[in-house]
């Protein structure tokens, strides 16, 4: 990637990686096309940028003069972040997110129990994480909608079947079937240095069925055969094992900060419903999230946490921490 990227720049790229429709990727394409530093460096990036907004262009009226449903799936994302749940069939992806969140999915030894994308809400100490359950993939199969939620998602969970003697295969499928299209799994989410239409989400591998006999075997065979270089973490949904270690490491891997705010004549913050923002993010964007109003009429705030000394009062650059308390005064 070339040097000096603009902030404009890195949020429109991360945007378009995640984009789920044409109007959102042309917009996003659009703004790294005007922020983009033009010199030598970056004719070849320029040159890319220019063909796919001339690309999507057309395939937009396209779109239009088919009156064909856009192509994506629309999940509305909630809470702190999403991850999605991807593997073979009977890997087990629907028995994780019924032993993860409240949700009841169908949970069945056969193949192909789940037939299209769900989401369910994992709860994290005070803020949930929204989980995707999807239909397997296999060397013919992948649900169309699932290239667009993987390039959404903030995380892909791998899961490998630990209990049948065809679950490295199944695994090596999924990613071959991935290997075919521009959605790909990756140890960050990122896109490609080469070619920006190329998404990698980033991912954890996560063995299951550790309970059953055979499942170390298979396991080591699995880091034999296929070695991968993603974070691992082996579980067994149905019994438990390994959970809560998962579960506190998709909330990490989303990496926001919860904040809770307080109103200015309130004795207390409102810690019922905390506002999670990735790490990094400034305190003007937590405004914005309370009202768009507060984008421009927010005058300064006051601070209770880790950072600052209590009521610290801070401008809207101030960079937000976990679990701070703040007052907004517009
Ligand atoms: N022993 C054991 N069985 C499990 C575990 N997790 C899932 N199973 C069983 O594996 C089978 C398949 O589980 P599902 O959750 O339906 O698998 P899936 O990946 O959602 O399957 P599809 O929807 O067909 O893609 C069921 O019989 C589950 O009871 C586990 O940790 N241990
Ligand atoms: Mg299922």
């Amino acid at each position: 990637m070339p040097a000096n990227l603009t902030q404009q720049y890195l949020r429109a790229e991360e945007n378009y990686r995640r984009a789920t429709t044409l109007e959102e990727e042309l917009a996003c394409l659009q703004v790294m096309l005007k922020e983009i530093p033009k010199h030598k460096g970056t004719d070849h990036l320029q040159a890319d940028l220019k063909a796919k907004v001339a690309k999507l262009k057309k395939e937009l009226v396209a779109e239009k003069s088919s009156g064909k449903k856009p192509r994506s799936l629309r999940i509305p994302r909630q809470g702190a972040g999403t991850a999605i749940l991807l593997g073979g069939p009977n890997t087990g992806k629907s028995q994780l997110v019924a032993s993860l969140t409240r949700a009841t999915p169908e949970v069945a030894p056969y193949p192909f129990t789940t037939m299209v994308p769900a989401p369910a809400m994992m709860p994290w100490e005070d803020v949930a994480v929204q989980l995707i359950d999807t239909p397997p993939i296999t060397a013919d199969y992948m649900d169309t909608h699932l290239q667009g939620l993987i390039r959404a998602a903030d995380l892909a969970l791998l899961l490998v079947d630990l209990e049948s003697d065809d679950g490295i295969e199944q695994c090596e499928e999924v990613l071959d079937r991935l290997a075919q299209t521009k959605t790909r799994l990756g140890v960050t989410s990122c896109l490609d240095e080469e070619d920006v239409g190329l998404s990698y989400t980033q991912t954890f591998l996560v063995p299951n069925k550790s309970d059953t006999p055979g499942a170390d075997e298979r396991l080591e065979l699995l880091h034999e055969l296929l070695p991968l270089e993603f974070p691992e973490y082996v579980i067994s949904a149905k019994h438990g094992a390994g959970l809560e270690r998962l579960r506190d490491a998709i909330y990490h891997s989303l990496d926001v900060v919860r904040v809770y705010s307080k109103l200015p004549t309130a004795k207390e913050a409102d810690r019922e419903r905390p506002f999670t923002l990735r790490r990094g993010s400034q305190l003007i964007e937590m405004a914005g999230m309370v009202h768009k109003d507060f984008l421009q009429g927010l005058k300064f705030a006051r601070v209770w946490g880790s950072g600052v000394h209590d009521g610290t009062q801070v401008r809207g650059d101030y960079v937000l921490q976990d679990q701070d308390v703040v007052e907004l005064h517009v």
